[in-house]
């Protein structure tokens, strides 16, 4: 037997497993491991696994779609694989029968777990397609916002994301690195499809050692960790500082003035605006410094400072998941257009630094290996943050990208590999609009509230009980994923579980094309081993022995639109005018009241300077979690460890507790006119004053289920955020806009019931 380590691989890192035990450790070569998953394998985290069918009392008793307000309340019964099988397949057939494909909505949002083949969204979507389409999501909730308005004047999000330019090369050029929305080290644990090598804390020391220097616009210090500036903003104002630090520029004719002129359209009017020559209002720093609480002369000595050394200036995704969240990514481009060093090595903009660990990889992107998903006949489809409108205005409208759309009327709402329940907002208003679907099904590892609040639960395995083939966009390597122990009671993978039901509706061989899961995996590196250049790949059974195959690496380039910069009528940018659009005629054509046709400050629908914040005013920061994944593992002792008295800690300044007469470690209530949680107070200095931050990811908890409870016990945000589009542009996620009030809470403290089981029909043994 082979006594080498074997591998398996999680968004947040490379394994190691000895053969024959079931501890893991990360891949010892890691330069900056991290704990998270680590504990997957626990009795606590077991606990909470889906081990059999289970259906709602009331679904398999009643018809379809009576009685959904008990959704979340009933117990469950659980059912042998064959009917459970059965079950779904009559439902599905029923509901295309009768009402058409694109009453199924599969857009299934969400991030289920690492691995090509075992990829939760390319399993689902296969399935439906199979079955003659489904509803589907466009965008993200990550950066939404951006997906809509980069094509328009730049080029698509993905295809920057892939030229933003190594680490090092940052290191080499970049004197001054301005981080709008800072450089949390926390969020780059991940790589969407799992990190290699954890290489941003060395990166950052390697930079502060060539001596570049940092400045972290942010309302949290901790946002850049080490030797920083630190520059408070009010949230939902870096478009003002923005605009302000151009203005500043122009004034001082310290902008490059040819760049515009060769590189970019409509700097005539952005002058106009940015001067005030229409509005009677110049956007200088001293009008900005109203709106964001930046002093003028701050923003004075950075404009200056930014023009007089290589500058790299980053947004994190956070900046666009705001209200009018598009403006903030085109008023970086303005401003980075105006710096002049757009295409230069270390200079010009960054939209993603920080966010993830392959970003800023030396990498290339090159696509991996793939699960084909077939082709989808259905053609509606909505942005992927509009699912409460979807379920509850059926027949209604609305516009997109400068077209308009209708909603479609859905019966099935089928998700496998995310937790709507997590990661929506205004969850109330979600619960709700959970009660109109005939028939929800979910195929889930662990009892989430999403699980909870379903129909049929189809118990998923996790990645820990199955081979697959690992591979994450410029990460460098491909992993033989192995089992490090069998599914668990009666789990089954995505792939067993939907093959089980096609061959039910007689669709199984178009579904499986007649092949196992291990089928499938050789059948997938095959595909990848011909048409890769990143390496000679070795036949299967080598690569199994291998256990990870290092990938050459194809080097990005020195600067993101460096060839455009260099020839621009050879290489001219995918916009109409093959420029930069700072002015954009299509946008303007689409005469959108919340999306002028250039980079404009427009007051986000809360802030701090609202009327609404003379009763909520603290502003909800809700960032991603340090502990774990979004909701994933949130059961587990390492992000149970983060929290205090049970719920997840909300940062609070020392001011603003101590104007509410809260201690440190007092349990608070958070609340809106939208909802109210529980929270541990956490009091810093470090974060500015009106400014509140409690991270996702906390297991929805609500006292009750139903729309109108009153309280979540954990510690969710997402009870308070607010379910508006970002604009009619990109109906894009707001969860960064919210206004609350926070008051110690001194009543009777109810227990955290987010990690209890469901309530079964029968005794629940294993
Ligand atoms: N307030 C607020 N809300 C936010 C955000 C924010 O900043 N603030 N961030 C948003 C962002 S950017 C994102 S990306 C979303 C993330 O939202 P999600 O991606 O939906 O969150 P996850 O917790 O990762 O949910 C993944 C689920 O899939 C399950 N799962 C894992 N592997 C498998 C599998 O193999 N098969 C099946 N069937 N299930 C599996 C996990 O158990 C888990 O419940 O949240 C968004 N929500
Ligand atoms: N550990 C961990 N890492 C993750 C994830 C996770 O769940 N856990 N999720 C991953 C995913 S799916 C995504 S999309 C990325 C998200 O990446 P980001 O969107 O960049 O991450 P956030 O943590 O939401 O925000 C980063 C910081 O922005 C600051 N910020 C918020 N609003 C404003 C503002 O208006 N102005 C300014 N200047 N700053 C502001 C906050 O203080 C916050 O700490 O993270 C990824 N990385
Ligand atoms: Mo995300």
């Amino acid at each position: 037997m082979d006594k080498r380590p074997f591998f398996t691989l999680g968004h947040w890192g490379l394994r190691e497993v000895e053969p024959g035990s079931t501890e893991i450790r990360p891949w010892q070569a890691d330069s900056d491991p991290n704990s998270i998953g680590l504990d997957q394998l626990s009795v606590d985290v077991d606990r909470l696994r889906v081990l059999r069918p289970s259906i709602r009392e009331g679904w398999l008793k009643n018809d379809p779609g009576v009685g959904t307000a008990n959704r979340g309340l009933e117990k469950f019964v659980e059912v042998p694989w064959d009917e459970a099988f059965e079950l779904v397949a009559a439902e599905l057939n029923r509901v295309i029968q009768q009402h058409g494909n694109s009453s199924i909505y599969g857009g299934s949002y969400g991030w289920g777990s690492a691995g090509r083949f075992h990829h939760a969204q390319s399993q689902i979507h296969r399935f439906l397609n199979v079955l003659g389409g489904y509803v589907k999501s466009r965008d993200s909730y990550s950066y939404g916002a951006g997906s809509v308005i980069m094509p328009h004047i730049v080029a698509p999000m993905e295809k920057l994301l892939y030229q933003h330019s190594s680490w090092d090369t940052l290191a080499e050029h970049t004197r001054l690195f301005v981080a709008f929305g800072g450089l949390p080290l926390r969020n780059t644990q991940m790589s969407a499809g799992g990190a290699g090598n954890h290489r941003v804390s060395d990166a950052l020391t390697k930079m502060h050692l060539s001596g570049t220097r940092f400045v972290n616009i942010s309302p949290l210090r901790e946002d850049i960790e080490g030797d920083a500036e630190w520059i408070p903003i009010r949230p939902g104002t870096d478009v003002a500082l923005m605009l302000a630090l151009g203005n500043a520029l122009i004034a001082k004719r310290l902008h490059d003035e040819n760049f515009l002129q060769q590189f970019c359209t409509g700097s005539d009017k952005v002058k106009r605006y940015l001067l005030g020559e229409d509005d009677g209002c110049p956007k200088t720093p001293q009008w900005a410094e109203d709106i964001t609480g930046i002093p003028s002369d701050v923003t004075e000595k950075l404009a200056m400072q930014m023009v007089t050394s290589r500058t790299m200036i980053n947004a994190s995704w956070s900046l666009q998941r705001q209200s009018h969240g598009e403006q903030a990514y085109w008023s970086l481009v303005t401003l980075a257009s105006l710096v002049g060093q757009i295409g230069l090595p270390g200079g010009g903009f960054g939209i993603g630094y920080g966010t993830l660990n392959s970003i800023g990889s030396p990498e290339a992107n090159m696509s991996g290996p793939r699960f084909p998903q077939g082709r989808n006949a259905v053609e509606q489809f909505i942005p992927v943050a509009r699912i409460s409108d979807m379920l509850l205005n059926p027949g209604g409208s609305f516009s997109y990208d400068g077209a308009s759309y209708s909603y479609p009327d859905i019966k099935i709402v089928y998700w496998a590999g995310g937790n709507p329940f997590h990661h929506h907002q205004d969850l109330k208003r979600l619960m709700r609009a959970w009660q109109k679907p005939e028939t929800i099904i979910v195929h889930e590892q662990y009892w989430t509230a999403t699980a909870k609040a379903a129909d049929i639960v189809l118990p998923a395995s996790i990645s820990l009980e199955r081979d697959d083939l690992g591979y994450a966009s410029r990460e460098g390597q491909l992993v033989a994923m192995r089992a490090v122990r069998p599914p668990l009671a009666q789990a089954k993978s995505d792939y067993d579980i939907f093959s089980g039901i096609a061959s039910r509706l007689h669709l199984g061989q178009q579904f499986t094309e007649g092949r196992s899961p291990e089928e499938w995996i050789v059948h997938m590196y095959e595909e990848y081993r011909q048409r890769t250049k990143l390496a000679e790949l070795p036949d299967y059974r080598q690569f199994l022995k291998l256990g990870r195959i290092e990938l050459q690496q194809q080097s990005v380039p020195t600067a993101l639109l460096s060839d455009f910069r260099r020839k621009p009528e050879r290489s001219p940018l995918p916009t109409p005018s093959g420029k930069i659009e700072l002015f954009s005629q299509t946008i303007d054509d689409f005469a959108l009241r919340d999306c002028p046709g250039q980079a404009t400050w427009l007051e986000p629908i809360e802030w701090l300077k609202s009327p609404k914040a003379a009763k909520f005013p603290l502003h909800l920061l809700s960032q991603e979690p340090r502990n774990r994944l979004h909701s994933q593992l949130d059961h587990s002792a390492h992000s149970r460890m983060g929290k205090i008295k049970d719920r997840e800690p909300i940062l609070l300044s020392q001011g603003d507790a101590q104007a509410r007469g809260i201690a440190d470690g007092d349990i608070v209530r958070v609340f809106n006119d939208r909802g109210a949680c529980l929270a541990s107070a956490r009091i810093t200095s470090d974060l500015m004053h009106g400014v509140a931050v409690l991270a996702t990811g906390a297991w929805f908890d609500p006292f009750e289920w139903s729309p109108d409870t009153t309280l979540e016990k954990h510690g969710n945000p997402n009870v308070l955020t607010l379910d508006a589009p970002a604009s009619s542009l990109s109906q894009a996620t707001v969860a960064q806009t919210c206004l609350v009030e926070v008051e110690r809470f001194d009543g009777e403290l109810p227990a955290v019931t987010a990690f209890s089981l469901p309530n079964f029909d029968q005794e629940h043994t294993e």
